[in-house]
Formats: C-alpha cells, sequence, structure tokens
C-alpha cells in the first residue's frame, strides 16, 4: 500500500538532515582546529547534539589526541634499558631460583628470540657478547660480570650476591638481527634486610688507594660529556690498561627505578689519540632529571677497581622536547618541572 512509500519518504528525509549534520560536522572540524582528526566522532555527535555543542567536541577531540598520542609514543621509544624482563621479544629468564647470601652460585639464564627459543647468537659489544650487570636495589652494591656460554644458549656466571636483599640483574645485549638492548629481572637474597640511604652526591669517589674525580653535567635529553681522572697516591695515573675495549667502563643507573642508561665511551686504546689515563671522556645520555648513580670499572696494575658516585642531573637549560617524558600523564602537574 503506501506504507513502503511512507518510509521511504521518512527515510529520504532522514538522510537529508543527517547530510546536512554530517556537511556542519566537518565544516566546523576543518574550521575550528588545524589538523582537527577524526571524521568519524565529531558528525555523528553533531548530528545530535547540535551545532554549538559540535564545536566544542571538535575541538576537544583535537586537543587530546594531539596532547595524548605525542607523548605517549615518544615515551615508548624513549623507555630506558634494564626497566623491562622483556623487551622486542627477547625475555631475560633466569633458571635458578635461590641465591643465598653470601655464597657463590652458578647462576643459569637464558635469553630467548620472539620465537621463544634461547638466542645463541649475539654480536660482541665491548670485547663481550653478554655483559651482566648486578646490584643492589638501594644502589650500593654493584658487580659487572661476563657469563660463560654454554649449551643450547644457556649462559652461567658465578654470583655471589653479598647480602640479603633485593638486587637487580642485567643482561647487556646485542642480538644478531635485532637492535642492542638490555633486559633487567629482580633476583632475591632471603634474609633481613636494611637498605641504605642513597650515597650523596659527590665528584670524587676512592677506591683501594686510588681516587677519582668526576668533572661534567648531566644534562636531561643531551648528550653529556663526562671525563673521569684517576690519580693515585696524589699522582695522575697515566698508564690504565685496557678493559673491554676502553680504558674505562660506566654504567649510568637512575635512583628510583634504576633504570639503565645508554653510555658511550670517546675513543679507544690504540686509536692513536686515545690515553691511557689519567682522563677517561664519556658521553652519557639521561632522560630525566634526578639522581643517577655511575660506576666506572678501570684496569690498573692487572687489576680492575671500580669508583662509585652519585650525580644529580639538573633541569634542561635548552630545548623544549626535555619535559614530556617525566609526566605525560598530568598536565596540570607540570609546571613544577620547568616550565
Ligand atoms: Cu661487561
Amino acid at each position: 500500500m503506501n506504507t513502503p512509500a511512507k518510509l521511504v519518504t521518512y527515510v529520504a528525509g532522514l538522510a537529508v538532515v543527517f547530510g546536512a549534520a554530517l556537511g556542519v560536522g566537518s565544516a566546523v572540524g576543518e574550521v575550528g582546529e588545524v589538523g582537527a582528526p577524526p571524521q568519524a566522532t565529531a558528525p555523528s555527535e553533531s548530528a545530535d547534539a547540535g551545532h554549538g555543542e559540535s564545536t566544542s567536541h571538535g575541538d576537544q577531540n583535537g586537543g587530546q589526541n594531539s596532547a595524548t598520542t605525542k607523548p605517549a609514543q615518544a615515551a615508548a621509544q624513549d623507555t630506558p634499558g634494564g626497566l623491562q624482563v622483556s623487551q622486542n621479544g627477547y625475555t631475560l629468564t633466569p633458571l635458578t631460583a635461590t641465591i643465598k647470601p653470601g655464597e657463590p652460585t652458578d647462576f643459569a639464564f637464558t635469553v630467548t628470540a620472539p620465537d621463544g627459543r634461547p638466542v645463541t647468537d649475539f654480536q660482541v659489544q665491548h670485547d663481550k657478547k653478554v655483559h651482566f650487570i648486578v646490584v643492589s636495589r638501594d644502589l650500593t652494591i654493584f658487580q659487572h660480570l661476563h657469563p660463560e656460554e654454554g649449551a643450547n644458549g644457556v649462559w652461567t656466571v658465578k654470583l655471589t650476591l653479598p647480602e640479603a636483599g633485593v638486587y637487580r640483574a642485567y643482561a647487556d645485549i646485542f642480538p644478531t638481527g635485532a637492535s642492542a638492548l638490555t633486559l633487567g629481572a629482580d633476583l632475591f637474597a632471603a634474609g633481613d634486610y636494611a637498605p641504605k640511604a642513597l650515597p650523596q652526591v659527590s665528584r670524587t669517589a676512592e677506591v683501594d688507594g686510588y681516587t677519582v674525580t668526576l668533572d661534567g653535567d648531566l644534562t636531561p635529553g643531551k648528550s653529556s660529556k663526562l671525563t673521569l681522572k684517576v690519580s693515585k697516591d696524589g699522582k695522575p695515573v697515566t698508564d690504565l690498561q685496557p678493559y673491554l675495549g676502553a680504558y674505562g667502563h660506566l654504567v649510568a643507573l637512575r635512583a628510583g627505578d634504576l633504570a639503565y642508561l645508554h653510555v658511550h665511551p670517546d675513543g679507544e686504546p690504540g686509536d692513536g689519540k686515545t690515553k691511557p689515563g689519567p682522563e677517561i671522556t664519556f658521553y652519557a645520555e639521561v632522560p630525566s632529571t634526578g639522581d643517577y648513580r655511575l660506576f666506572l670499572d678501570f684496569q690498573h696494575d692487572g687489576t680492575v677497581r671500580t669508583a662509585d658516585f652519585t650525580a644529580r642531573a639538573g633541569a634542561a637549560t635548552a630545548g623544549p622536547t626535555a619535559s614530556p617524558s617525566t609526566s605525560p600523564a598530568s598536565d596540570h602537574d607540570s609546571t613544577p618541572h620547568g616550565h
């Protein structure tokens, strides 16, 4: 009868109204916000919300999108090493469950690839395939070890956790075909545990009669030059021995979460310009303000020693990009970070 005809008319009428709303919505979107994104949500909201509302919706969407997605992406890319037990499909898997404080333990682990199998092919970095760093979570105990490669991708290292407590272990690796990365896992030594306060900020460290001084400042978001100078009995040491392909190896860890930072030595033994002390130069990149623990391994007279420092990274002096990594979530909280 005429019911279908009515229906058709009704639908046609709706289409016209909706089409008009669509036109208004997208026009408002284009005018209201440069780079205003989504076509999909704004028009359907404007269809029932009306003209005035749709403007503010368009603005909000545009604002929110540009505010949330950018820092999120940046944060993902800038996530420091050592905070994850699994990254890019590579997973650090401890095979030794129990470690008693003060007792040497054959600690075994694997690094598994995205296919689930233990990785057996690593690129050599600084003379080693795997650098294994262990620190107490209060950042007062530090060990830099080099595990032995066993069958089937199992690595073993003689490990002694000197005191009861919680430790962070890092595997600094470069699986062939992937990119260099640092995986981290917690280790536990059962017993009474009294965490120590973070050692005070200092530019001088003493170890076994050696004095090491630290020159240079950590600037967030920038490659910061650090110069460490080694002396003994008041005299500069000028015959440091190569260790791990350099005259020193520096590990930098962030206080608070123990993020493991990238540090590059400047020059290497035998390059014709790098001297065997007294100064060793590094470039460190710190992701944020705050305190960092620096551990310098250097070799002299056949012995490797570690000098440790606490250094404070100040606010970035230039560059608007430094702050998002600190607190992307709460924008009303951003003022203390130096805008
Ligand atoms: Cu190493």
